[in-house]
């Protein structure tokens, strides 16, 4: 039984005999959840999940715990002068912090405050307490504290402004100035101004309905582009085309969305078809031996990348693999270039690969807000764009932006990005981002 984190449910094979205790008998994940307060009974909910976390991470058995501790003190080499100075995505781990990092993985979750937050968007999702994981207690909780800054600084101000009932036109002018400063654009801005206004006109809303209202408002906005998972298909080749600026995250989503898919049970592959950086190469092979998965390269400088994928598309097909991610250049020697060299990449994807299924997503780093957006708008030009991906949402106070992606560039947003570690990025859900964003 794999957990495929795409679909954020267990994929059961069909013949399985310990069917289905675990199954979530009420709404899939998928469907939109209804935005109601947490169950009554969310403490014991709470409560049974945490206790079955902690099922599942007891520790291995006693036998093997002497040897693991005794290895410990033996090999903690210094890390050298040189490797410090090195980017981090060429230093190699030591075994001691690779330990340390896996312990702090399998360490149970603290029942806090955070715990319970998350337990109540699952519970609220129809998930069973008995059917989630760890991660994606810790991924909700890293969610949610990513978007601190923007609901610390400008959401809290919106939710007491809206909070107080009928909006006058002084509440009105101060609330279309947060929304603007967390980079929701303009448009976004003067639609949900106008749809909060007109409700609030019609009836007098005490203040929890009214930012009720204002989550359902936001959310639809993030879900209007239609389906909302990006899912790969099993026993078929899914290619999904990365592109974006240089700097927005495409290699590090690559390592992320490698990882996500090893782990889903996807037979993934990795084509390094950046080749104008020289050390472009380097990282995302460096990427591909953290998620263990293969990569597909021509080292020589300038190798032409339409080449390299298409060795990667003949890779793939002779592996049988089922997601092919292809990494891209984010600069060439002006823009015509590079996008010349996408739309052969493009091409050559169409030629080879007739029956793949292909997404080509743009990641947009969302510290840089709508100056992120007009760069984006060359790209979905010539890459034929279909989703986005949407990064640094952890070191930002413009997580406002995902709303100005999905109403600016009419685009759905895929995957999120709150992070650096190979963990974080999970499969975009607009109704955690809006849970994270207004009542985290
Ligand atoms: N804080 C944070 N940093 C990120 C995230 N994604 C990427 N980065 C960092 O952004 C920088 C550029 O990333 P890279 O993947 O090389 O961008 P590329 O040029 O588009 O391939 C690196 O330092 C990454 O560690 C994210 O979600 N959060
Ligand atoms: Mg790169």
């Amino acid at each position: 039984m794999v957990f495929n984190w795409f679909k954020r449910s267990f994929d059961r094979p069909e013949d399985s005999q310990n069917a289905a205790p675990q199954e979530p008998a009420s709404a899939p994940p998928e469907e939109n959840p209804p935005s109601s307060p947490a169950p009554p009974d969310l403490l014991s909910w709470a409560k049974t999940a945490y206790s079955n976390l902690q099922q599942q991470s007891d520790p291995a058995p006693e036998a093997e715990i002497p040897a693991a501790t005794a290895a410990q003190p033996t090999a903690e080499p210094e890390p050298s002068p040189e490797a410090a100075s090195l980017p981090f995505w060429l230093q190699t781990e030591t075994e001691a912090e690779r330990q340390a990092r896996l312990d702090a993985l399998a360490a149970p979750e603290p029942f806090d405050e955070s715990f319970l937050w998350s337990a109540q968007v699952l519970a609220a999702q129809g998930r069973q307490p008995t059917d989630i994981t760890v991660d994606e207690i810790k991924w909700l909780k890293r969610l949610r504290l990513g978007l601190d800054k923007t609901r610390l600084g400008l959401i809290n101000q919106l939710k007491s402004l809206v909070g107080q009932g009928p909006l006058d036109s002084d509440a009105v002018e101060a609330i279309e100035a947060l929304l603007l400063q967390a980079d929701v654009g303009v448009a976004a801005t003067d639609r949900i101004i106008a749809a909060l206004q007109q409700k609030l006109r019609q009836e007098t809303l005490p203040p929890d309905e009214a930012i009720a209202y204002l989550k359902e408002i936001l959310q639809q906005m993030l879900d209007a582009p239609g389906e909302r998972l990006l899912v790969p298909e099993k026993n078929q080749l899914n290619i999904w085309l990365i592109t974006g600026v240089n700097g927005a995250g495409k290699t590090t989503t690559i390592g992320k969305l490698a990882h996500t898919a090893q782990q889903s049970g996807y037979r993934t592959l990795i084509a390094a078809a950046d080749t104008f950086r020289a050390a472009a190469v380097e990282q995302v092979q460096t990427w591909g031996d953290r998620a263990g998965v293969a990569v597909i390269a021509n080292p020589t400088a300038n190798a032409d990348p339409a080449a390299v994928v298409f060795d990667a598309i003949a890779a793939a097909q002779a592996r049988n693999t089922e997601l092919l991610l292809v990494d891209t250049a984010g600069r060439l020697q002006n823009k015509k270039n590079l996008m010349d060299e996408l739309s052969k990449i493009r091409r050559i994807i169409d030629k080879k690969a007739t029956h793949a299924r292909i997404e080509s997503l743009l990641v947009l780093d969302a510290t840089l807000g709508q100056n992120g957006l007009k760069q984006a708008e060359v790209f979905s030009q010539s890459a034929g764009i279909t989703g986005v991906v949407l990064t640094k949402l952890d070191g930002t106070a413009k997580g406002g932006v995902a709303i100005a992606v999905v109403e600016q560039l009419g685009l759905p947003i895929r995957f999120i990005g709150a992070g650096e570690g190979i963990q974080d990025l999970r499969p975009f859900s607009s109704y955690e981002f809006i849970e994270a964003l207004i009542n985290g």
